[in-house]
């Protein structure tokens, strides 16, 4: 583990407007929970019976892994697709109870991230494919309405773990039902992290093995435990690592915090890379093909050359 863990501080208010949310978050840039928030009658009303009642035999496409931690790299899980009334039957139902219908094993976690229409090119937005359960919710205006992305439900199994991972956008996550513990890691912490992508290769961050992840004791995590009405402000670029304690349920809003044309027009996950980053990884793709034309040893001297022209350009 990393030496000092740092905990996201909380700022208890019952108003969060712009302003006040701005002059809490834009100087820093780090993550922040807001409590006390009047997020709507969703705190109270969203229990399994409303929510299996009310989204009811619609359909939903979901994760169901044999195991706590899903991991998008090893692909650990599969997606199964079946009704709203099951989906909640089944995610909320107590740590250890086993089901007899299961899909691949009796003790298997379930997790939702909700899409858009069509789930290439839509983003998700719950007051589109959920309005039976959205007018529940007060979304907190912290940015401006043209900067909207997506608002996604998520619903999940206890004890499930989503894999660190960064998103390009600014983004809150509205805790409703059950509480959840979350890890973050800063940008800075890129190297430490052994991404593929936008993922870590690190599945377990509570257990990480120092002779496999040497590097990993050099990062700067924050920690933070959401209750349900918790808001967690997760800035863009923050590894972010989920695990549910409890059923839960929560709604995150991305938005485009950048000016639009920074953003990849295909991205509807809000996890593209920006285009100025997406073109110069191509770039660096080009270099390496060119590079491996030459003997071993003037790739490997022309490499490092290139390597001390970027870490010049970081220091400037
Ligand atoms: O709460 C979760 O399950 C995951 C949240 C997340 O990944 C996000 O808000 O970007």
């Amino acid at each position: 583990m990393a030496a000092a863990v740092q905990t996201v501080p909380i700022v208890c208010t019952h108003k969060l407007d712009k302003q006040f949310f701005d002059s809490h978050t834009e100087e820093m840039r780090v993550p922040k929970i807001f409590r006390g928030v009047d997020i709507g009658a969703c705190t109270s009303k969203w229990n399994a019976g409303y929510l299996a009642e009310s989204l009811g035999d619609a359909k939903t496409t979901v994760h169901v892994c044999a195991e706590e931690k899903l991991d998008f790299i090893t692909k650990n899980f599969q997606y199964k697709t079946l009704e709203f009334r099951e989906y909640i039957r089944r995610s909320s139902r107590p740590l250890g109870q086993p089901l007899d219908d299961y899909f691949i094993d009796p003790h298997e976690k379930y997790y939702l991230r909700s899409l858009g229409e069509d789930v290439r090119k839509d983003t998700a937005n719950i007051h589109e494919q959920h309005q039976q359960i959205a007018k529940d919710l007060i979304l907190p205006q912290v940015f401006l309405e043209k900067q909207f992305f997506s608002s996604v439900l998520r619903i999940a199994s206890p004890c499930s773990q989503l894999w660190t991972h960064y998103d390009v956008m600014d983004n809150i996550l509205i805790q409703v039902v059950g509480s959840k513990d979350i890890l973050l890691f800063p940008p800075e912490d890129y190297p430490y992290l052994y991404m593929r992508g936008d993922k870590s290769t690190i599945l377990d961050p509570d257990n990480v093995d120092p002779l496999k992840y040497p590097l990993y004791c050099k990062t700067s995590p924050y920690r933070a435990t959401l209750q349900p009405g918790d808001i967690i402000y997760i800035p863009a670029l923050w590894f972010h690592n989920v695990k549910a304690r409890d059923f839960s349920v929560a709604v995150n809003v991305f938005w485009k915090n950048l000016d639009a044309s920074f953003y990849d027009s295909r991205d509807v996950y809000g996890n593209k890379d920006l285009m100025p980053a997406a073109r110069a990884q191509q770039g660096v793709d080009k270099a390496i093909k060119t590079l491996s034309t030459l003997p071993a040893q003037y790739k490997h001297f022309f490499t490092l050359k290139i390597i001390a022209k970027l870490q010049q350009s970081l220091d400037d």
